[in-house]
């Protein structure tokens, strides 16, 4: 069986930092945790920015540009820039940070869905910082936005030169995978793919074991053997489905942006402790780890010498 490619998702813009104190929002802190969950085990590194001074989710390319560097000086993984940003964002915007850095990978969310976070909101009497309660709650309204036209957006700005970026391609559905079936028939996209299949996102699909396998064979049929293929179980299901979907051959997605916890009701300290206990879960069941040129070869990345920053 090949090597499983653990990919770390730091801060994300869905988690607010009331919720956390481990969440990092300043970029020396997304810089350390990112690095620690590189030297933990993870070959990707998913990262998103925030705003230095409160936290709030960020597409200012000068914000990635605090953090890219000093990662990237520190450690050999892959890092892979989100193009979804936040749920009430435009695509122009959220572009914005991907096509500065020209990594060697970045996000592209599949389609259209209402990913709500509202239900989290009702869980704090007090928030941190001023916005997130509003940001939270204006989820309830909001459509995270990913036509067709945005999904071509993404790939004609990234997918050719000069970046030649691969993509993470966000399925929160199967209907999804549909949408990147036709994708392909447009010659949008190379094979290898890199499929994330994104469960328990409230709007998108459960974190259900008979949910994977069915998203599985989907992607079977439409792709055949073309690509890869990774797991996000968000919130409590992030370790389960982790550990099944590497027992299926898949890779797995842990980190602070899709669940703030390291068992029930107990929160992570760091990502690099997701990543470890990843890691743990995934030697005893007998999978081996992918370094991160390992990743490089089997998702055809174009190599850390080739990023923009
Ligand atoms: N936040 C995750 C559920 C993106 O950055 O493009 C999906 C995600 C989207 O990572
Ligand atoms: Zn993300």
């Amino acid at each position: 069986m090949q090597k499983t490619i653990i990919t770390c998702a730091v801060t994300g813009a869905i988690h607010t930092p009331t919720m956390s104190d481990a969440l990092p929002y300043r970029p020396e802190d997304i810089a350390q945790q990112a690095i620690d969950a590189a030297k933990a085990g993870a070959a990707i590194l998913h990262l998103h920015a925030r705003n230095p001074e409160d936290g709030r989710p960020s597409v200012d390319p000068a914000h990635f540009a605090e953090f890219l560097p000093i990662i990237k000086a520190e450690t050999d993984a892959v890092i892979n820039i989100t193009t979804g940003g936040s749920v009430t964002m435009g695509i122009e915007e959220r572009l914005a940070p991907a096509a500065a850095a020209s990594p060697e990978m970045c996000s592209m969310n599949m389609g259209s869905l209402n990913f709500a976070t509202h239900p989290l909101a009702d869980r704090y009497d007090k928030f941190k910082f001023d916005w997130e309660e509003a940001h939270l709650r204006a989820s309830e309204g909001a459509i995270f936005r990913n036509t067709f036209a945005d999904m071509r957006l993404v790939a004609e700005t990234m997918g050719g030169n000069p970046h030649n970026a691969k993509f993470e391609h966000e399925c929160y559905e199967v209907g999804h995978l549909y949408n990147l079936a036709f994708c392909m028939k447009k010659d949008m996209f190379k094979a290898p793919l890199f499929l994330q299949f994104v469960m328990g996102i409230l709007g998108g699909i459960a974190a259900e074991i008979d949910n994977l396998v069915f998203m599985k064979r989907t992607a079977d049929r439409l792709f055949g053997d073309n690509y890869q293929w990774s797991v996000i179980g968000a919130g409590g299901q992030q370790m389960k489905m982790a550990a099944v979907a590497a027992q299926m051959g898949g890779h797995v997605r842990v980190g602070l942006e899709d669940s703030l916890f390291i068992e029930r009701g107990k929160l992570a300290t760091s990502n690099a402790q997701q990543v470890e206990k990843v890691k743990g879960i995934l030697i005893e069941q007998g999978n081996q780890i992918a370094s991160p040129d390992e990743a490089r070869t089997m998702l055809g990345l174009k190599g850390a010498g080739h990023v923009g920053f």
